[in-house]
C-alpha cells in the first residue's frame, strides 16, 4: 500500500505547514487541560515505544492531541474520519513533525479515504484512536493479524461507541476499547455545547442567514439534539423537536419546544438539523411537504440522515448556489438547500472549524488520559467496550476548574459519613 502522505500530495507544502502551525499554536494556547497533560506526558513518557493510529477530524485541536501523544513517546500515524473535515494546512504541519505521519486530505473520494485508513495501519499500531469506528472496522475486517499486538483503543463519538457495542454484543470486538464519548467530561460538554454552537455557527456562516424568527426543526433529542435546540432557541428561533423515544420527547416538551412527528414538522420548518445517528430521518415524503427555500443540515456523524438519493430523484436540477450549499429544484419550482453534502455540518461545511477549542480541550484531555490508562493498565481490560474510569474523568475536570480559577467545596468527614450511611433518617 503506497498511499501518499499529505506532504506528498500538496503543491506548496511549506506554505501550508506554516499556516497549519499557526492554527495549532492558537488552539494549544487555549487548551489548558492539554497543556497540563502535555507537561506530565513529556516528563514521564507514558507512550514510549507505542505506535498510535488515529482516524479523526484533522484540524487544529485534533493536531494538539496528536502532538501530545507524540510528545508522550509514541509514533503516530493519522488520517481523517470524514472526507470533508480535514484542514490540509494542519495536516501538513502535523506531517512535518518527525514523530507523526499524516495521510489526511480534504475532499478525497471513498477509495482514497479508505486507502489512507489502511496506510495508518501499515505502521502496525499498538493503540487506535477512532472517531466513528473506521479504524477498528478496518482492522477487524482486513488487518486481523494486528489484533494480537494491539493494546487497546479509544472511541470519540456516539456513533462509534454504538457501532462498537453492537460489535461487542455479537462477540466480534477482539480488543479493548474505551467509550471516551460516554464520559461526563466529553458528552455533557462536547455533544451538547460543542455540537450546538458549531452546527449553528457553521449553518450561519455557510448561508449568511439568521435563526431569529425562523422555525428550526431538530431531529433527535439526545445530547447533541438538546444542544442544537437550546442554542437555536437562544438565537430566537421557534424550535420543533422530532423524537422516537417517549421520555426524550417529554423532556423536549417540558423544555418548552414543540414536539411532533417529522411528517408534520416537514411542513413547518425553515431550517432542519438532524442529530439522530440513524438513517432515513428526512426522506421523500418529507421533501414533498417542505416549503420553498428550506435549509437542511446534518450534525450526526454519518451522512445517512437525509436521503439525498431520494431528493435527487425528486429534483429536476441541482446547483451549487453558494460554497457548501447545494440547491435541489423540484418540478413545482420549490427549492431545497442541502448543506455540506449532508455530511456533519459542524465539521464538513467549507467554513466549519469543528467544535470550540474549550470543549475539545475537555474531550481530548479525556482522550489523552484514556490512551495513557489503556497502555499502563492494559491487563485490566479484556476485549470489549469499557467505560473510562471515573477518577480519570474527575482528574480532567479538576485540571479544568483549576485553569478557570474556580474553587469548589470539599465534603466534611461528617458529610462523607452521612452520604455513605443508611441508618440516618429524620
Ligand atoms: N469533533 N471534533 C471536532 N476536532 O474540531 N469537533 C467535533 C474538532 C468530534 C466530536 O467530539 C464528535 O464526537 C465527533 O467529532 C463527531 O464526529
Amino acid at each position: 500500500m503506497s498511499q501518499p502522505t499529505i506532504t506528498e500530495q500538496l503543491d506548496e507544502p511549506r506554505v501550508a505547514r506554516e499556516s497549519g502551525r499557526k492554527k495549532i499554536e492558537w488552539a494549544r494556547e487555549h487548551m489548558p487541560i492539554m497543556t497540563a497533560i502535555a507537561e506530565e506526558f513529556n516528563a514521564e513518557q507514558p507512550l514510549d515505544g507505542e505506535v498510535v493510529a488515529m482516524a479523526m477530524h484533522v484540524e487544529a485541536k485534533t493536531a494538539v492531541l496528536t502532538e501530545v501523544l507524540a510528545e508522550a513517546g509514541a509514533e503516530v500515524a493519522i488520517t481523517g474520519c470524514n472526507p470533508l473535515s480535514t484542514h490540509d494546512d494542519v495536516s501538513a504541519a502535523l506531517d512535518a513533525n518527525d514523530a507523526i505521519t499524516s495521510y489526511a486530505k480534504r475532499g478525497v473520494d471513498d477509495d482514497a479515504y479508505y486507502a489512507a485508513i489502511e496506510a495508518t495501519l501499515d505502521h502496525e499500531p499498538t493503540v487506535t484512536v477512532d472517531d466513528g469506528g473506521d479504524l477498528v472496522m478496518a482492522i477487524h475486517e482486513d488487518y486481523p493479524e494486528l489484533i494480537d499486538s494491539i493494546v487497546g483503543g479509544c472511541e470519540e463519538t456516539t456513533t462509534g461507541v454504538h457501532r462498537l457495542r453492537a460489535m461487542d454484543e455479537d462477540g466480534e470486538l477482539k480488543y479493548p476499547m474505551f467509550a471516551v464519548n460516554d464520559t461526563p467530561m466529553k458528552r455533557l460538554f462536547d455533544n451538547v455545547h460543542g455540537t450546538g454552537e458549531a452546527s449553528l455557527s457553521s449553518i450561519a456562516m455557510t448561508t449568511n442567514l439568521s435563526f431569529a424568527g425562523k422555525t428550526v426543526v431538530v431531529s433527535g433529542y439526545g445530547y447533541c439534539g438538546r444542544g442544537v435546540a437550546k442554542k437555536a432557541a437562544g438565537q430566537n428561533a421557534h424550535v420543533v423537536v422530532t423524537e422516537v423515544e417517549p421520555r426524550r420527547a417529554l423532556e423536549a416538551h417540558m423544555e418548552g419546544y414543540e414536539v411532533c412527528p417529522m411528517d408534520e414538522a416537514a411542513a413547518k420548518g425553515d431550517i432542519f438539523v438532524t442529530t439522530t445517528g440513524n438513517r432515513d430521518v428526512i426522506v421523500k415524503e418529507h421533501f414533498e411537504r417542505m416549503s420553498d427555500g428550506v435549509v437542511l443540515a446534518n450534525a450526526g456523524h454519518f451522512n445517512v440522515e437525509i436521503d439525498l438519493d431520494a431528493l435527487d430523484d425528486l429534483a429536476v436540477s441541482r446547483e451549487e448556489v453558494r460554497d457548501g450549499v447545494e440547491e435541489f429544484k423540484l418540478d413545482d419550482g420549490r427549492r431545497i438547500n442541502v448543506l455540506a453534502d449532508g455530511r456533519l455540518v459542524n465539521l464538513a461545511a467549507p467554513v466549519a472549524l469543528g467544535h470550540p477549542v474549550e470543549v475539545m480541550d475537555q474531550s481530548f484531555g479525556i482522550q489523552a488520559v484514556s490512551v495513557r490508562e489503556m497502555v499502563e493498565n492494559t491487563d485490566e481490560y479484556g476485549a470489549g467496550v469499557h467505560e473510562v474510569p471515573d477518577e480519570l474523568d474527575k482528574e480532567v475536570a479538576e485540571i479544568k476548574l483549576d485553569a478557570e480559577g474556580i474553587d469548589i467545596d470539599d465534603l466534611s468527614s461528617e458529610q462523607a459519613e452521612y452520604m455513605d450511611s443508611w441508618q440516618h433518617g429524620t
